[in-house]
């Protein structure tokens, strides 16, 4: 090693940029879903970034992208460090890229000083966490986990154009093919660290530059459908009428007035709603959303979850229509290993960061890492806390300081 490993904070602010090219929106925001042709470039890039530096690169059965330093003892399962460079069709420049980028900026820090760390160190890039294109979320590091792709996933239809998951999926390990070697998915993992944004407000408001992330709260998609008679808009009187969307509408104004109101940690959100057959005059025949439930306990979730059910069913009977509802995603909350945050806490100190603990609001793709490998998570400051939305923003200092502190805690995780 010819001196000790430094964070290139320009270099890193200009990766952002190119990343931020990728998929641009006029908002200033990326719409680079998972899957589509934004994300094979964004991917491709990566890949011609690694290979400039002569890492070896890699991708699985399931997409994810492996960027590897080789080690002293090359046989010893890696420290796996990134996040992802998918994102939400309004998204943000920074939500998984700039976790991605610190990562790959910490292993061109370590080769700048030809540090050779004792186990190699991995960067990864996970398909699909935000889960938005094609449901579930996290399905790259849910299938690393798990070894396996979910049968259930291969026809899975995304929501902009209708492709099914499994062509869309090889499509995009094909782009990369000629260029990078595949292997098996799943392998053992020294160690899982994960920098994202905060997507909440607190780190700003206390004027805090580093979250050390202790857990994630838990996570639930519900699918609900009602199905009614579709009639003639000018011609059926009330009594006469079975609305799907007026049971659809007034079960969500009551779940509106109760669940958030009630209970200050549940977040409760519908975040897509559809009505068939979409006709000015004619009464719907079905009425569906989506249900974004999210809670720190796994108790206070099963009851909302079973209020949600009740009270849907009973605006259905008011009514006179049928009613459906579906999980789709169960992320049962998690709590990071105790040993990694405390290495957190050290790297943290012999940095000399100001840091504070907290739980994540938003899911990651740590949530799975933690089931395989010992896993935390690195937050940073966003703009009012802001996330999901075009306006999403860090300031430069940040981005900087968040990749020290990224750099601080792999070097501790190495000792
Ligand atoms: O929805 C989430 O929590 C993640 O940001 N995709
Ligand atoms: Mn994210
Ligand atoms: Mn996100």
């Amino acid at each position: 090693m010819t001196s000790l490993p430094e964070i290139d904070g320009e270099r890193l602010l200009a990766r952002l940029d190119a990343f931020a090219e990728i998929g641009a929106t006029p908002g200033g925001g990326v719409n680079r879903q998972a899957l589509t042709r934004g994300d094979r470039q964004a991917r491709a890039l990566m890949t011609a970034l690694a290979k400039a530096r002569d890492f070896s690169v890699f991708q699985d059965d399931a997409a994810n992208l492996f960027i590897r330093m080789e080690g002293r003892d090359s046989d010893l399962p890696p420290l796996l460090i990134g996040s992802h460079l998918d994102s939400q069709p309004t998204g943000g420049r920074f939500d998984g890229a700039l976790g991605t980028l610190t990562a790959f900026e910490v292993l061109e820090s370590l080769a700048d000083v030809a540090f050779e760390p004792t186990r190699p160190i991995e960067v990864v890039v996970w398909t699909n966490e935000e889960g938005c294109r094609f449901a579930p979320g996290c399905m790259g590091a849910r299938a690393f986990v798990e070894g396996k792709i979910p049968l259930e996933w291969a026809g899975t239809r995304a929501t902009d154009d209708g492709s099914r998951f499994n062509e869309d999926r090889l499509a995009t390990i094909e782009a990369l093919a000629p260029e990078i070697d595949h292997r098996r998915l799943g392998f053992p993992v020294a160690a899982y660290l994960e920098l994202h944004i905060e997507q909440g407000p607190s780190l700003e408001s206390a004027e805090i530059p580093v979250g050390i992330v202790t857990g994630v709260q838990g996570t639930r998609w519900l699918e609900v459908l009602f199905e009614g008679q579709t009639a003639h808009a000018g011609t059926t009187s009330l009594q006469f009428r079975r609305d799907p969307l007026k049971a659809l509408t007034t079960g969500l104004a009551a779940l509106y007035e109760t669940v958030m109101p009630e209970k200050a940690d549940a977040r409760f959100t519908v975040g897509r709603i559809a009505v068939t057959p979409g006709s000015v005059n004619a009464i719907p025949a079905t009425a569906s959303c989506t249900i974004d439930l999210r809670h720190p306990d796994t108790f206070v979730l099963d009851m909302l979850e079973e209020d949600i059910g009740t009270q849907l069913a009973a605006a259905a009977e008011t009514e006179r229509v049928s009613f459906s509802i579906r999980k789709t995603v169960d992320m049962a909350p998690v709590t990071f290993s105790e040993d990694v945050v405390a290495t957190l806490q050290t790297a943290a100190k012999t940095a000399g960061f100001n840091t504070r603990s907290m739980i994540s609001g938003a899911f990651h793709d740590a949530l799975f890492l933690a089931g395989h490998a010992p896993t935390a998570m690195i937050f940073v400051p966003c703009r009012d806390g802001l996330s999901h939305n075009e306006g999403e923003y860090v300031k430069p200092e940040d981005s900087v300081a968040g990749a020290h502190m990224f750099l601080a805690s792999v070097l501790e995780l190495l000792r």
